[in-house]
């Protein structure tokens, strides 16, 4: 068969339940047309419906789904094999978790004579491990080393100097498909939390439909 006298359509249905809502669905993978209509489902909960249609020669395709506060979800199909077979559905819609570990400060009232430092561990646990660290908050440095906890997890230590006159950082840890997570810190009297870390939800992706093969055949 000539894959390119072929066509080939899937269908998705894609939420983020009680979330944030999605705010963007895109193409990751595959050169094919996507086209997305949202409703209103069960419990007022939007759903954005997707169809994906591709020429048989672009067999694969990855749907990537982000929330309003940057979580990333996404799905892959491939009709390579079997012609209908998920192959590799993304499962990490967890953040990686970041915690402040210590904090060291001898500010004087002259605060550009004096700086302090903050430590700080972030993991993603069994997830796909973190990315990138960086700061979203704070113009001290930042230096990050890497190394193998308990469980074979990777454990990213991050260590931030300041001068006393910037008296707030907010790291920002992103895992491979891109899950957000943040840690703030304030050497002021009252530290406050940054909003997005009590409300970001994950994405969730529900391949709905099965992808019919050659069904758009010239
Ligand atoms: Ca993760």
């Amino acid at each position: 068969m000539n894959c390119s006298e072929s066509r080939w359509e899937l269908s998705a249905n894609l939420t983020d339940g009680n979330g944030t809502g999605i705010q963007t669905v895109s193409l990751r993978v595959g050169d094919g047309t996507l086209d997305t209509t949202t409703s209103l489902g069960e419990g007022g909960i939007n759903i954005t419906f997707a169809t994906y249609n591709a020429s048989c020669c672009s067999p694969n395709v990855e749907l990537v789904a982000v929330d309003a506060v940057g979580n990333v979800g996404t799905c892959f199909h491939s009709i390579r094999d079997s012609g209908i077979t998920v192959l590799n559905q993304v499962t990490d819609f967890s953040r990686p978790v970041c915690q402040v570990e210590s904090v060291s400060s001898s500010c004087s009232v002259n605060c550009s004579e004096s700086r302090w430092e903050l430590s700080a561990s972030l993991t993603d646990g069994n997830g796909t491990g973190i990315q990138t660290v960086s700061l979203r908050l704070g113009d001290g440095t930042l230096d990050t080393t890497t190394s193998l906890g308990e469980g074979g997890i990777n454990i990213t230590i991050a260590t931030y100097n300041a001068s006393c006159c910037s008296p707030n950082v907010e790291l920002v840890a992103v895992d491979a498909v891109g899950n957000v997570g943040t840690c703030f810190h304030s050497i002021r009297a009252t530290p406050t939390p940054a909003p997005s870390s009590a409300t970001a939800l994950r994405v969730l992706l529900l391949l709905m439909s099965t992808a019919l093969l050659s069904a758009f055949q010239a």
